[in-house]
């Protein structure tokens, strides 16, 4: 279900895209921005070394429009592959039905962005494709978001999300 392809993404079928320049992202806290690395502009999202997750996307699967079939786009800037673990990570999920109470998780997806991209020190495209279950009603929620583990010796710079439907 992974695997790379053009880059560019068909931009009627874009639901979700985002640059990751401050003020102009759907990532508010100014923590997460770095100006170290840049595919697009001056900025992209600094993960790892303290900040394990950051979302990209989050909501209801009515306001995507309903699609069952979605494509990921990123561009990503490893350093070496001696990291291995930046986890894409895509959940569908119920809200609870009284306040506070845990969300029935539908579906789970996690890309290891690092079995993808293989060159280093220097940004490289990489697209995701998920298929959400049949059962999703239009008030689920859908959560895109980056996962790097604590621990690991890099940062992860990701810049250029987006998110297109494919059905
Ligand atoms: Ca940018």
């Amino acid at each position: 279900m992974t695997g790379c392809d053009s880059a560019t993404p068909n931009p009627d079928k874009v639901l979700v895209q985002d640059s990751f320049e401050p003020g102009n992202s759907a990532i508010a806290d100014p923590q997460y921005f770095s100006t170290e690395q840049a595919y697009s502009w001056k900025h992209s999202i600094k993960l790892g070394q303290g900040l394990e997750f950051g979302t990209f996307y989050n909501g209801t699967w009515g306001s995507l429009g309903q699609h069952r079939l979605l494509r990921l786009r990123l561009w990503g800037w490893l350093k070496n592959p001696q990291q291995r673990l930046a986890y894409l990570t895509v959940v569908a999920q119920r809200p609870s039905d009284t306040p506070g109470g845990p969300a029935v998780v539908k579906i789970r997806h996690q890309f290891n962005i690092y079995e993808v991209i293989r060159r280093y020190q220097q940004w490289v495209p990489a697209s995701f494709t998920v298929e959400l279950p049949a059962d999703l009603q239009p008030t689920d929620e859908v959560a895109v978001y980056m996962w790097v583990p604590a621990g690991q010796p890099d940062a992860v710079y990701i810049d250029d999300f987006s998110l297109e439907y494919l059905d």
